[in-house]
């Protein structure tokens, strides 16, 4: 981990969240986020889904078992994610930058900071589908060449076994990138898995609502099915430093919109991101 300079910032990293930080690769907070600013969130969310709301629909997956025709659900209860919510949405962009998420991160990898992936994940009563065990840095290392990037995961709903909560493997973010090899079953297309990972190792995060779990992207982690009757839903932010190399984009693959959050974001690192964009033509 690099060494930056302490910034004096209002929700940075206690000594023990940093101890806590190298030893596991994550921390918890509870309380960071209220009841009603969490709402205002899920309200939006529910409106895009609901139509009532304009959104690139490209950018919404519903559940796959509803996809495949294997369950029948509609609206928020057919959902599944929404990606790069930040993107479009002014309060899921001030929530991104909101400095109760951002300030700990600047103690992790430094005060240039953008946003990468953001996603609003919906697990819906008793359909709601889990992930696979995985590390989020296995698909950022396609396109930038960084020590660590940062996620943050917040509990909109209360998150808990039954629903479906988060499971992380204490210490794994030191292991490297794991193999991620092919998934069978519904959610085959949009997930791969790391299968060296073992259950027994797993520990559930079960967190209240406004609670926030940041992770490091090398962090082994996987969540399971909603077997309840409640909904488990959540906010996921990842985080990359300004200065991180930017891989050539290869032939045909997708660009990934990343984001200012805060400090210096014209890094000369970063430029060729900006130049993959095409320019808007003068009117
Ligand atoms: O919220 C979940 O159920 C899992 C989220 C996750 O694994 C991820 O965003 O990488």
């Amino acid at each position: 981990m690099k060494h930056h300079k302490s910034i004096a910032s209002k929700f940075a990293m206690t000594p023990d969240e940093l101890s806590t930080w190298k030893e596991n690769g994550y921390f918890v907070r509870y309380d960071v986020f209220t009841e009603k600013e969490n709402d205002i969130l899920r309200q939006i969310a529910d409106d895009i889904v609901d139509g009532k709301r304009h959104f690139p629909t490209d950018n919404i997956n519903q559940n796959a078992l509803v996809r495949d025709g294997k369950v029948e659900a509609t609206g928020i209860h057919a959902m599944h994610k929404i990606h790069h919510i930040s993107v479009y949405i002014p309060e899921f962009l001030a929530r991104v930058r909101d400095p109760r998420l951002t300030d700990p991160i600047v103690d992790l990898i430094g005060p240039n900071i953008l946003g990468l992936n953001n996603l609003y994940i919906w697990k819906s009563p008793q359909i709601g589908l889990g992930f696979p065990w995985h590390q989020d840095k296995w698909y950022f290392n396609w396109q930038y060449r960084t020590e660590m990037t940062v996620g943050t995961w917040t509990a909109i709903d209360a998150a808990d076994r039954d629903n479906g909560c988060l499971y992380v493997i204490p210490g794994s973010h030191k292991l490297g990138i794991l193999k991620h090899e092919d998934l069978e079953g519904s959610q085959q297309n949009e997930f791969k898995i790391a299968r060296d990972a073992k259950d027994e190792d797993g520990v559930a995060v079960e967190v209240p609502p406004g609670s926030v779990i940041w992770f490091n992207n090398q962090l082994l982690h996987k969540s399971t099915d909603n077997h309840s009757l409640r909904f488990r839903r959540c906010n996921v932010a990842h985080y990359i430093s300004a200065d991180a190399e930017r891989i050539p984009k290869k032939e045909g693959s997708t660009i990934r919109p990343v984001m200012w959050v805060r400090g210096d974001t014209y890094s000369e690192k970063m430029e060729p991101v900006y130049q993959d964009v095409q320019p808007i033509p003068e009117s």
